[in-house]
């Protein structure tokens, strides 16, 4: 494929291989979606911001140092430290605003948060996480944003890896599922709160990424 099909738009893009709840044995509210954007426009976007808001590794509340490296893009961003989480509107590393979200990715998203039944999502805060060999992200929830009936739309580039996905008990049974390079999973309405993580990065090489995955999660913060 040459580059100017690439740069298509991205709803044009898309392939049909849509998997929502009644066709895969996946949780209610939960949408599926393969071979969803062009990974590898998005990645120079993701470029574009990280040059203005590097990828750091934050430090949780408990003190330790996160295995996923992360930045924002947006209007908000999602920041760990030792005082806690919060969506800030200030890179704490540049002091300043986060980059704007890239039309590429703002459209991006909404296009597939409508496609799995929202048609009024309009984001405010991108996540983008790095992931090298052996960074996982343990069992958590996404509490943060003010309003759980937006759902979050999230997009995988580079290396495959394992998600995990519960209940809305840290104790309930976990389930596999395996995100590709392409892949999109929109979590809404009985998902937008179950538990959730990512195993260890298997170490590997992706022509896109190297030897990592970047994971873009976009959200509703305000
Ligand atoms: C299920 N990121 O950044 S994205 C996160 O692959 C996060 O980097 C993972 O969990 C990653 O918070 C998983 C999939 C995801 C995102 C949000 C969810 C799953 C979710 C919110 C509710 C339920
Ligand atoms: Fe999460």
């Amino acid at each position: 494929m040459n580059k100017s099909e690439k740069s298509i738009q991205p709803s044009l893009f898309v392939s049909d291989d849509i998997q929502a709840t009644a066709r895969e044995d996946l949780p209610e509210g939960v949408a599926l979606i393969h071979h969803a954007f062009d990974s590898s426009a998005m990645l120079d976007a993701v470029n574009t911001v990280i040059e203005a808001a590097p990828l750091r590794h934050m430090e949780t509340p408990g003190g330790s140092r996160m295995s996923v490296a992360m930045s924002n893009c947006g209007s908000l961003g999602w920041v760990s430290a030792r005082g806690g989480y919060a969506y800030s509107h200030i890179d704490p590393k540049t002091g300043l605003a986060w980059p704007a979200m890239p039309a590429l990715l703002r459209e991006t998203a909404t296009a597939l948060a409508k496609r799995a039944g929202y048609p009024h999502f309009a984001p405010d805060a991108c996540l983008i996480n790095r992931y090298e060999a052996g960074a996982q992200m343990g069992l958590h929830q996404d509490r943060d944003e003010k309003d759980f009936s937006q759902p979050i739309a999230s997009l995988s580039i580079g290396l495959p890896a394992k998600f995990i996905i519960g209940g809305l008990k840290r104790r309930d049974a976990v389930r596999s599922i395996d995100l590709n390079d392409g892949d999109a999973i929109i979590f809404g309405s009985a998902a937008r709160l179950l538990f959730h993580g990512v195993r260890p990065l298997k170490a590997g090489h992706h022509a896109l990424t190297s030897d990592t995955r970047i994971n873009l999660t976009f959200r509703v913060a305000r």
